[in-house]
């Protein structure tokens, strides 16, 4: 089964909607493999968005990130990246689909509340940046016949 990690932002922990975001993901039915609330220091900050050290408003990303705490979760799924991908929506949140996450909660391009994994190759290296092997947990999902059928479960499980 395929794995990502998103990291719930510090505006989100600030305006108390922590519990509806993870909500929106259990209820979609990805497992939760693992989560964390966690300061980001500057170096994973800075490693975590090395496509980004040298813009502009990375001044502003930085500390909009270190406001508070985050919560990573890895969680887990078929096709888990794009899925959460899709459910999280695109980078600014006023131009986000409504129904997805940032178009439902955020008005913002940068207090857009979660971060998602964008390819499975990133997610794989976020995992590892965020978790250490025993916080993960492989436990057996009680409900997984009833939320994927049978090509489903040979193809991705
Ligand atoms: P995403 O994958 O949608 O999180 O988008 P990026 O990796 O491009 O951007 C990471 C974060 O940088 C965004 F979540 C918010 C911030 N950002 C800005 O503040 N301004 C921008 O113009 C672009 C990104």
């Amino acid at each position: 089964m395929e794995r990502t990690l998103i990291l719930i932002k510090p505006n989100a922990i600030q305006r108390g909607i922590m519990g509806d975001i993870v909500t929106r993901f259990e209820r979609k039915g990805l497992r939760i493999a693992g989560i964390k609330m966690m300061y980001l220091t500057d170096e994973i900050l800075a490693e975590h968005y090395a496509h980004l050290v040298e813009r502009p408003f990375y001044p502003f990303l930085k500390a909009s990130m270190q406001a508070a705490p985050v919560v990573a979760c890895c969680l887990e799924g078929a096709e888990a990246v794009e899925t959460v991908r899709l459910m999280v929506g695109v980078t600014n949140s006023r131009k986000a689909l409504p129904g997805t996450i940032r178009g439902d909660f955020s008005m913002s391009g940068e207090q857009n509340v979660v971060h998602a994994s964008d390819s499975v190759e990133n997610a794989i290296i976020e995992i590892k940046r965020f978790f250490k092997e025993e916080e993960l947990f492989d436990y057996e999902s009680a409900v997984t016949r009833f939320e994927y059928g049978g090509e489903e479960t040979a193809k991705f499980m």
